[in-house]
């Protein structure tokens, strides 16, 4: 009995530890530092109440860490949005590979990027992968060494925007509120530029219900099929 215990507490632990942060930040011009531009927490912990502010840019129990600095994107490059397991891993931790779900980008035009705490209205979605032919969009990242590719769109208005990166693991998700959520704001000013279309806009919180399909579903005894898809919780993708 102490024997199972000591298993039972030791996978918990290794499942506990194996969480993800969007650390960093890859344009086609340069690669940022660790936490450049981005507001990260020290703990890599999910928000799991999806009626909580601190959906919009994390929070408490993981606080995050203002930054002063803001990345110039060019309008239509395609970025990396940067996880890793903890702000000192390498791309070889990036998430535990049991941690399987979607992953989503979106997008928040500010006035300015320092200081907006995102939450609220004004987000729309740029990128998002769900799952195909047995591969969540999780282990993509995972696979190619944390990389999240982002295109920017290059039919909005220039500006400071606030570029949210969110991947939702599913192991725990056959229960209400048992989805764990990932997310951090990196704070972009969009150059280049000659769009003015104003995409349609949702609140964060807001995005997501507790019972969406895509977040309340057993992955393991239920998974989605051809025939039965995966359906990526959220607003529909913005497209120029
Ligand atoms: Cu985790």
């Amino acid at each position: 009995m102490h024997f199972i215990h000591s298993l039972l507490t030791l996978s918990l632990a290794n499942t506990a530890s194996a969480h993800t942060i969007f650390c960093q930040l890859k344009t086609s011009q340069q690669t940022y530092a660790v936490s450049y531009g981005i507001r990260t927490p020290s703990y890599d912990g999910p928000q799991t109440d999806v009626n909580s502010a601190n959906l919009a840019c994390n929070g408490p129990p993981n606080p995050t860490t203002p930054s002063n600095k803001v990345i110039d994107v060019a309008a239509g490059n395609t970025v990396s949005a940067i996880w890793r397991h903890t702000l000192q891993s390498g791309s070889n931790d990036v998430m535990d590979p049991g941690h399987k779900g979607p992953v989503m980008a979106y997008l928040k035009k500010v006035s300015n990027a320092t200081q907006d705490s995102g939450v609220g209205s004004g987000w729309f979605k740029i990128q998002e992968s769900g799952f195909t032919n047995g591969i969540w969009g999780t282990d993509i990242v995972i696979n190619s060494g944390g990389n999240q590719q982002i295109r920017i769109p290059d039919c909005i208005e220039p500006g400071q925007y606030l570029l949210r990166a969110e991947m939702i693991a599913l192991h725990g998700a056959r229960s209400v509120n048992g989805a764990q959520l990932y997310m951090e704001c990196a704070q972009i000013n969009i150059k280049g530029s000659k769009g003015t279309k104003k995409p349609a806009t949702s609140s964060i919180p807001g995005i997501y219900k507790s019972n969406d399909p895509g977040l309340l579903i057993d992955i393991y005894n239920n998974p989605p099929t051809n025939s039965n898809p995966y359906r990526i919780p959220g607003p529909a993708l913005f497209t120029c």
